[in-house]
């Protein structure tokens, strides 16, 4: 009988528009009279999702019955950005697999599921464009760490690998970014104001996650090693919520898991029961709270509670399914590792190391180094930065009140750990106090959640060579000692080529798959075919039309500035061609030197007017400082003062320069709002320079350069993170690098603090223009905070030290630009042709092969 009744997909534009007018009745209880582009664009969703769920469904029976290793990403972000338009891209175009029903016929020409779609929008009276436009971005994360668990699970589904994300429905995302008077206002995420189709609700998956209470140990059980039982004092719920995600090209859906917090129902009982409304709500609230919102911080660990219970309400609930859904199989443990093998996205689920040890020890009676044996095999560890104050530790009181048994098997954990260094290196007390899970202060007591992340894994890697290398030789030194090196391992970033190319750049998509005579796009999958476009990198008729794209690209930002500039064009349409559109978006740190940019910007500015006042004609100054406009993207952490500072200056110095009218419009300077996936799809692809400048050693990675040379856009950047690998693969003509290299950093800083160094003369004369209020009239010390960090703080980020370097690297951009334009465009198409390594199906790949053993399910 249920065969009988097969649910079927959509396949032609006919059955695409029936499935979308009973959306609209039915699902939304509308009509077509009254479907505005909102109601549009969740109808489309509603219908491309029943597709979704269709093969979602297949895969999940298909993967539990080739029963293969299982890959769970668990990550405490993922910043998805806008699901329709990637899942109209990623829509299988491929007729090899079985049973798909005659109708999919359509859907099998090149990219026709998207132009389908398009078509049939346009019968129903609207433009695609505008309904993707509706739909609010998934914004479950800070930046870098959280877009990179998003093109993970992107590279997954494609790669056809049996994998789920878990993670945390927070029902405020990172928040909104507001520009008011200069200054970042941070309000709320509402992006599940309305309902959200791309997410399944499983009510019927609740996990009862405990909180407090204490330990009891029965008499016969000595030792905190034997199996315990652990009595919670606060009970709540873990309610499931499902994401489809689509693979590109093949009918694998796999699965996003988020979880929210619910209360217990057994609490309001008798709160109600007394007519205790108030406190049953109070309770209700208290749950709700774990997963209200996403912690704002990006490289930075603040330790409070709130976020310690989000990481084990997440740890606990994932953990629990897994574990359920090996069960089913009644495999003996022993072999969990082999079907198993749990990814940590930073320190942020270390809790799930402990948590399965709890499980295996106190739950199902395992000898202690038996689970243990089975626990280590299981995890394995990324880095993601070296930088201190994003290391997270949690005070060993606080998480001894809120997970007394944790403490205690953490304790063990060490225990055992120091034991077996002792025996390693007998009688060396520093090293044990070094390389401890509990880090003895003179105040409080810390548990370190990388050196337990290390201890509970098999392999820990770090993000970009340098970086990995970087990791082996400072915070994490000993335990290579202690492990030797093959614990560690490098697997360098990458992103997704479908969203960043294919959707993000439809038209530069267009150029290569006909360039390179591959209708269907199979070098989205395939990314070293690109290499067959270095044959056009002098091709003049070539370079034209990869430079119309690039046209095409600045225009759309140029419209998306306009608007967001309150419908002001600050850029000069008709100079486009001949305007550097220079952008750096990112996270707002000092350790990515947005303020390098900023004072580089003024030092334009000031050498600009230097020439006019000493007779110069604007011809002249055109000549040496050709059409520029600086852009810049990004959020600060609300508490980040010196940060918030920098995006204050920054608009401080657009508002200056953009309205001098002496200086004819050849710079200007945009900040824009809210810089998010959305925006960014739109930003990437219309760069021809972006910055990645970061002082050496501190960007661990970096995902955005590779976006950028993605699309065309070449870059200036240290000698640091991913940029080094990205000169390897493109080729050192066609990356402009500057600065002091990271084997000089703490030398560097030891002068500043020891030594008398001077500043460079344009430096000083850029930050005395700052100092005399050049930029804050009514506020002369308002940037004194961020002079002071350079002249008399130390200059930790070693901005006096790049500056001069900074600025003849620019000057050799212009000089490229605008005097040799044959030679950007060869640099920029050689660029994309050598690009590939970067795709983050590669680095998938690269961890399935070499961290967790894992293979493929294919659909037939
Ligand atoms: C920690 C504690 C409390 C609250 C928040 C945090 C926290 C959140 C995000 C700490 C770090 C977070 O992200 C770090 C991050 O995004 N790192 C970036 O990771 C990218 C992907 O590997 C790299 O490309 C970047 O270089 C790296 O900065």
């Amino acid at each position: 009988l249920w065969n009988k009744h097969k649910v079927r997909k959509f396949g032609t534009a006919e059955e695409f528009e029936e499935k979308f007018i009973s959306h609209v009745e039915w699902t939304l209880a509308r009509s077509l009279y009254n479907c505005d582009d909102l109601a549009a664009y969740q109808a489309t969703s509603q219908s491309v999702r029943d597709n979704l769920v269709i093969d979602w469904n297949k895969t999940q029976q298909r993967q539990t019955a080739r029963d293969g290793k299982k890959v769970y990403y668990l990550s405490l972000e993922f910043l998805m950005g806008r699901a329709l338009d990637n899942a109209l891209i990623n829509m299988r175009t491929d007729t090899s697999s079985q049973d798909v029903g005659p109708t999919d016929e359509t859907l099998t020409k090149g990219n026709t599921a998207r132009e389908m779609i398009r078509n049939a929008m346009k019968d129903l009276g609207f433009k695609l464009e505008d309904v993707l436009e509706q739909e609010p971005d998934a914004a479950l994360g800070n930046g870098g760490l959280g877009r990179l668990a998003a093109c993970f699970v992107d590279s997954l589904a494609t790669g056809n690998y049996p994998a789920w994300g878990y993670g945390l429905r927070y029902q405020y995302g990172i928040f909104a970014q507001k520009i008011i008077d200069g200054y970042q206002v941070e309000t709320p995420d509402y992006w599940l104001n309305f309902s959200n189709p791309w997410e399944i609700e499983r009510s019927e998956i609740q996990v009862p996650i405990n909180f407090y209470g204490y330990v009891h140990r029965p008499e016969s059980e000595k030792t905190t090693t034997s199996p315990s039982d652990w009595i919670g004092g606060e009970r709540v719920l873990a309610m499931a919520h499902d994401m489809p995600i689509p693979g590109f090209k093949t009918p694998t859906v796999n699965n996003l898991r988020l979880w929210s917090a619910k209360p217990t129902t057994e609490f309001d009982f008798s709160k109600f029961n007394n007519g205790d409304y108030k406190n049953s709500v109070e309770q209700q609230q208290r749950a709700e709270s774990i997963t209200a919102v996403l912690y704002p911080n990006d490289n930075f660990d603040q330790g409070k509670e709130l976020r310690l219970k989000q990481q084990y309400f997440w740890c606990a609930a994932s953990l629990h399914d897994i574990v359920r859904r090996f069960k089913k199989n009644k495999r003996p443990w022993s072999e969990f590792p082999d079907a198993i093998a749990i990814q940590l996205n930073d320190t942020h689920p270390t809790l799930a190391i402990v948590e399965l040890q709890r499980v295996l020890v106190d739950l199902e009676k395992l000898d202690w180094h038996k689970a243990w044996d089975i626990v280590t095999k299981t995890f394995a560890y990324t880095n993601h930065t070296v930088m201190q104050e994003a290391l997270e530790k949690w005070p060993v009181g606080l998480l001894g009140h809120l997970l007394p048994r944790h403490l205690e098997i953490i304790y063990d954990i060490n225990w055992f750990f120091l034991q077996s260094v002792e025996k390693k290196f007998p009688h060396d007390m520093d090293l044990l106090s070094r390389v401890s899970v509990i880090e003895e202060g003179s105040q409080e007591r810390y548990v370190r959640m990388a050196f337990l992340a290390i201890i509970g894994s098999h392999k820990v890697n770090g993000v970009a060579e340098l970086h990995s290398d970087l990791i082996k030789s400072t915070i994490f030194q000993d335990f290579v000692k202690v492990y030797g090196a093959n614990k560690f391992t490098n697997v360098t970033n990458g992103i997704t080529p479908r969203r960043w190319l294919k959707q993000a750049n439809p038209k530069l998509a267009e150029l290569i798959s006909e360039t390179i005579n591959d209708p269907n796009d199979d070098y989205l999958l395939d990314m070293s075919k690109l290499t067959e476009l270095a044959k056009y990198a002098e091709d003049e008729a070539f370079q034209k039309k990869w430079n119309d794209v690039k046209q095409f690209n600045k225009s759309r930002l140029a419209d998306l500035i306009k608007r967001l500039n309150n419908g002001v064009d600050i850029i000069d349409r008709d100079h486009i061609r001949n305007t550097l559109f220079d952008i750096q978006v990112k996270r707002i740190h000092e350790y990515k030197r947005q303020q390098l940019n900023i004072f580089g910007v003024i030092n334009r500015y000031l050498c600009m007017k230097e020439m006019l006042q000493s007779g110069s004609s604007i011809d002249e100054v055109a000549e040496r400082y050709p059409r520029k406009v600086s852009i810049f993207g990004g959020k600060s952490a609300p508490g980040y003062y010196m940060a918030k500072l920098i995006i204050k200056l920054v608009n401080s110095v657009a508002e200056v320069v953009n309205n001098d009218a002496e200086i004819c419009d050849l710079l200007k300077v945009f900040f824009i709002p809210d810089y998010n996936v959305s925006k960014a799809e739109i930003i990437t692809p219309a760069s021809d320079l972006s910055e990645h400048i970061s002082t050496a050693g501190t960007e661990a990675s970096g995902t955005s350069n590779m976006k950028f040379v993605m699309n065309g856009g070449l870059i200036i950047g240290t000698v640091d993170g991913a940029n080094v690998e990205i000169t390897r693969e493109i080729g050192e003509d066609n990356i402009f690098l500057f600065g002091n290299l990271s084997e000089n950093v703490e030398e560097l800083r030891y002068n500043h603090q020891f030594q008398n160094t001077s500043l460079p003369e344009a430096l000083v004369k850029v930050l005395n223009a700052v100092e005399s209020g050049a930029f804050s009239p009514q506020n002369a010390s308002e940037f004194r905070p961020l002079i002071d960090s350079i002249k008399h703080q130390g200059d930790y980020y070693l901005v006096s030290d790049d500056f001069d370097s900074y600025v003849a690297t620019q000057d050799l951009v212009d000089q490229v630009y605008h005097k040799d334009k044959k030679e950007w465009l060869k640099k920029s198409i050689l660029s994309v042709a050598n690009v590939g390594f970067f795709s983050s199906d590669r680095c998938i790949e690269e961890y399935a092969e070499t961290i967790w053993n894992a293979e493929p399910v294919k659909p037939e």
